[in-house]
């Protein structure tokens, strides 16, 4: 009985007790400063991790504003994960901080909480992670998920064969990225935030991106309001608590908009049982506006709500709940 009880933990440990799971391999590409629902999807992010259910390769950031990754960091380091590549895009991109004036998260949440990245200006470029980490994947096996701007993307998509990889930067998503998962756009027509403040980007991406893409349009997270249970909770030392504990009095106590979380679900779970999908073609423009025309043969697709959102919202805060148990990793 006692061999078999070690056979059986043996077993466990090498399947990761998660055989009837597939873990999706990510790269988290976020503007992690105008808005805080960027700290809500990393913690989501890192609780999926948890369970096993995706594996972090890299997380980036799309907007120059010097605290974007060093919020970054911070969360991956309070979730047991300091080692986790980082980055951020550089040349032409948006520079944008939060609109907090009374308690700015963005400078708090590096005051508080250890880190090894000091600005977004010193780390590492994104293109760089990019394409390092792809280089060393299996193909088609990397899930993208971007709940900021597209300005990475398009850098990737132009870039040329370098020391990690001979191919271009369309090829080299061509082979080794299986999806692309993204807050944007405005349904069937407007504008929407990600989209409009790199244009330029948005437009290569909607037109080049050669792989499937999940859309979690504005008016998705937008009726999904979460954070006031993260607001009145007792954990102590928490970054994610901090920042909604901090953001909502300013905002709204009830909750914030859901943009990003529903983005980061998607691309770890999939859209079932949460959201139908629809499949169509996204079109951006140079004034950043865009449409959505839904079409059965597009190769992208946006998202339907499916559940009730009140449902959605208890589980996506669960989520956003989450203790680190990988403290020393
Ligand atoms: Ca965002």
């Amino acid at each position: 009985m006692k061999q078999l009880l070690i056979y059986l933990f043996a077993v466990c440990l090498f399947s990761n007790c998660s055989n009837d799971k597939q873990t999706t391999n990510l790269i988290f590409d976020t503007d992690m400063a105008p808005d805080y629902d960027d700290v809500g999807a990393l913690a989501v992010l890192h609780a999926l991790a948890d369970s096993g259910e995706v594996k972090i390769l890299a997380t980036v950031s799309s907007n120059k504003c010097e605290t974007t990754v060093p919020c970054i960091d911070v969360i991956n380091t309070y979730f047991g994960r300091p080692d986790i590549p980082v980055g951020c895009v550089k040349g032409d991109a948006p520079n944008l901080t939060t609109w907090h004036r009374e308690a700015r998260w963005t400078d708090e949440l590096p005051k508080r909480y250890p880190h090894k990245a000091q600005s977004a200006s010193e780390s590492e470029d994104a293109l760089k992670v990019y394409r390092r980490i792809l280089s060393l994947q299996p193909d088609t096996s990397v899930t993208i998920v971007t709940v900021g701007f597209f300005s990475n993307l398009k850098n990737l998509l132009q870039s040329q064969p370098d020391e990690y990889s001979k191919l271009s930067g369309v090829d080299l998503v061509k082979k080794k990225v299986k999806l692309l998962v993204s807050m944007a756009g405005r349904m069937p027509q407007g504008k929407e935030f990600n989209v409009e403040k790199d244009s330029t980007a948005s437009v290569v991406v909607f037109e080049e991106w050669p792989t499937p893409i999940i859309l979690s349009g504005w008016d998705i997270g937008n009726e999904i309001l979460t954070g006031k249970r993260l607001a009145s909770s007792d954990i102590q030392g928490s970054p994610i608590i901090d920042a909604f504990s901090m953001c909502l009095p300013q905002d709204n106590p009830e909750g914030r908009m859901s943009w990003d979380q529903t983005a980061v679900l998607v691309a770890v779970r999939g859209a079932a049982p949460y959201f139908k999908l629809e499949k169509g073609i996204m079109k951006a423009f140079p004034d950043g506006s865009n449409t959505w025309t839904a079409d059965p043969k597009g190769l992208h697709s946006r998202l339907i709500f499916q559940m009730p959102i009140p449902q959605l919202t208890n589980i996506i805060e669960d989520l956003m709940l989450h203790k680190p148990q990988n403290k020393q990793n």
